[in-house]
């Protein structure tokens, strides 16, 4: 196939790739339907891929992933900047010429029996100013599949590189090589001390080796967009956030717009979709995993969506918790890890639907009523099993969600999944006490990632921890430079937490209600409702949040809201051990806030 591109710095560089990696043929994809559906077929042909059932999920496919690829693996994600001190206690640092050397060893051959795809793509709308052009050469159908969903692919990125001579450029291989006559396995990969995925941040480089999950492998999402971009943008006075971003509207018409960050699995995706119960107000979507911002002509902040697609979290999806996400999986939609029922629909754990047997994430014949080894019920689907689905597929998609000068964003929220300690919610001072707030938040594991261990809480500062592209210290020291910036422009910082439990389970209803939460806010730009000043920030008055028609007693509502003064201040000592890890890089202006919180706490 001839290339069809001039641009020499590309021609390059897919040579050097294909001399390295030896694949048997190269294809340049086009992001055409045609190509999409011949490498379905494909797919199916070789058992990778299971076709739904055309009448219930049009379009749609299923694959079971290795029983070892499932999550992103932060112990073998590496910054290799040229400075150690620019990678920074966050990331894992290797010297970027060693790490070549060993990768090229690895990447020597690798693609022996397979196709080599080079992918043009587009994070954010084809030819914004915001938009960044890129090229991600893999030899896995499955991720070029996904990337006609993740991202814009198409022939019009090359004519932009041409003109531009710009691309960044994204290297992925399962690692997987076929020997002569060998046939594939379902879903080829690397083992675990093999797996790299590498940044080269001083050289915008992305090289991810061994792995085909997501997160591993559809290289624009959290290796450009957020690692390579938060770099970037720290460089250049911009942000590459990992925020959902939702437009609430309310009766009058008047638009709000929010940026959200919890870490992975923690509501974003269902944040996004979020349907409100609050009359008359309405939540549109825009994006639901990362956000791109910039300062405006106005001195606001603009943030758009660089992604095209949804790679959400299926476990407790359901018509109930979040109808707008179930909408889009309609139809041309990917899964990955769920449950296949016999009649070629597919299913997972608490999406209320009713399911006598099926084919587990692992292949094997499954019922129900099964249990592990421990007695507690075997899971069918994996419980970081994901869906791909295209955002125009969302009903509740915003109108403006493609506009290429963003949307102007009002309000930013923190939060993570915490079962005590954290209220619902509550408001910074000031931006500067929000970035704190942001800076020290934190979470309990989830299974988005393989390898965070025994830990029962840790520090996800802003819910970047995996996807700060350089020194965590410089990237805190940002955000307030960015909140200097934009002065009285700054957006008001709220922190929520859904996830207070008590003896029956999660105390706040969450989902849909957590609207009455975001209307509290807008009340709070809008200076219709005061607050009341706590230690830990600014909190509702009584009934400023309408808690009409739920099932909620004044005891859980006051444990929802309670600030528990010795569980905070232990927090801040564990705060401070935390940050002494960014040594003489932690902003002056944090250590600040956490002196003043304490003597909040102590007074
Ligand atoms: P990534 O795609 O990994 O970045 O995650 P995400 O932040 O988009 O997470 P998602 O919205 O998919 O949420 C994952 C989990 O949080 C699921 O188990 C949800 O059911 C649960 N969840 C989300 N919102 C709420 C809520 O308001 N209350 C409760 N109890 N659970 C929630
Ligand atoms: C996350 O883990 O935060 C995700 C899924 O959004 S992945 O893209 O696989 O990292
Ligand atoms: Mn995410």
């Amino acid at each position: 196939m001839s290339a069809p591109t001039t641009n020499q710095k590309l021609l390059d560089w897919v040579a050097e790739v294909e001399t390295m990696c030896t694949p048997d043929q190269v294809v340049w994809c086009d992001g055409s339907k045609e190509e999409y559906d011949r490498l379905m077929a494909e797919m199916v042909e070789t058992g990778m891929a299971i076709k739904l059932n055309e009448e219930k999920r049009p379009n749609s496919y299923a694959f079971n992933s290795d029983p070892s690829d499932v999550a992103r693996v932060e112990s073998r994600t590496f910054i290799a900047s040229v400075k150690e001190e620019d990678s920074g206690p966050t990331n894992n640092w290797v010297d970027p010429n060693e790490l070549k050397k060993t990768m090229t060893e690895l990447y020597t051959g690798c693609m022996k029996g397979r196709t080599m795809y080079v992918i043009p793509f587009s994070m954010g709308p084809i030819g914004s100013p915001i938009a960044k052009n890129a090229i991600e050469i893999t030899d896995s159908p499955y991720v070029v599949t996904n990337m006609h969903i993740m991202t814009r692919v198409s022939t019009e990125v090359l004519r932009l590189i041409e003109k531009e001579d710009f691309f960044i450029p994204c290297l992925h291989s399962v690692g997987s090589p076929l020997a002569e006559g060998e046939k594939d396995c379902r879903w080829p990969c690397a083992p675990i001390e093999d797996k790299y995925i590498a940044h080269f941040p001083d050289e915008n480089l992305i090289w991810s080796y061994g792995s085909g999950y997501g997160g591993n492998a559809l290289l624009g999402k959290k290796c450009l967009a957020l690692r390579i971009a938060s770099a970037m943008a720290g460089r250049e006075g911009w942000m590459a956030e990992h925020m959902l971003i939702l437009r609430f509207i309310s009766p009058e018409g008047k638009k709000y717009h929010v940026a959200a960050a919890f870490p992975s699995a923690c509501g974003k995706t269902n944040l996004a979709m979020l349907q409100s119960t609050v009359p008359g107000w309405k939540v549109e979507t825009i994006g639901d995993d990362i956000a791109w911002m910039k300062q405006g002509d106005d001195g606001r902040l603009y943030a758009i969506n660089p992604e095209a697609g949804f790679f959400g979290v299926a476990p407790f999806t359901s018509k109930e918790t979040n109808p707008m996400a179930m909408a889009s999986l309609d139809k041309d939609c990917i899964y990955t890890n769920v449950v296949v029922t016999p009649d070629l629909d597919v299913w997972w754990e608490d999406m209320n639907v009713p399911i006598e047997k099926g084919t587990d994430w692992l292949n094997r014949p499954w019922t129900p009523d099964m249990k592990d080894e421990n007695g507690k019920p075997l899971k069918g689907a994996h419980p970081n099993s994901r869906f791909t689905a295209p955002a125009r597929n969302c009903p509740s998609i915003c109108p403006d969600w493609e506009d290429p000068a963003g949307v102007p964003i009002d309000i930013f929220v923190f939060g993570g999944k915490r079962t005590s300690t954290v209220p619902l919610v509550h408001e910074a001072f000031d931006f500067e006490q929000g970035v704190f707030m942001g800076a020290t938040a934190s979470s309990e594991p989830t299974a988005a990632a393989l390898d965070l261990g025994n830990v029962s809480l840790r520090f996800d500062p802003f819910a970047m921890t995996p996807f700060i592209g350089y020194h965590a210290g410089d990237y805190m020291q940002h955000w307030f430079d960015m909140g200097e910036k934009l002065g009285d422009k700054a957006p008001k910082v709220f922190y929520v937490n859904w996830f207070q439990k008590d003896e029956n389970g999660f105390i706040w209803p969450g989902f849909g209600e957590n609207s009455r939460v975001l209307k509290w806010m807008c009340d709070r730009v809008d200076g219709k409702v005061g607050a009341r000043e706590t230690a830990i920030g600014l909190m509702p008055e009584d009934g400023d949040i309408n808690l009409d028609g739920l099932d909620l007693s004044a005891d859980a509502w006051e444990k929802l809201m309670k600030v528990d003064k010795d569980a905070y201040k232990a927090t801040v000592a564990d705060a401070r051990a935390y940050l002494a890890k960014l040594g003489d890089k932690l902003p002056a202006k944090m250590t600040e806030q956490l002196d003043k919180l304490e003597a909040r706490l102590n007074a």
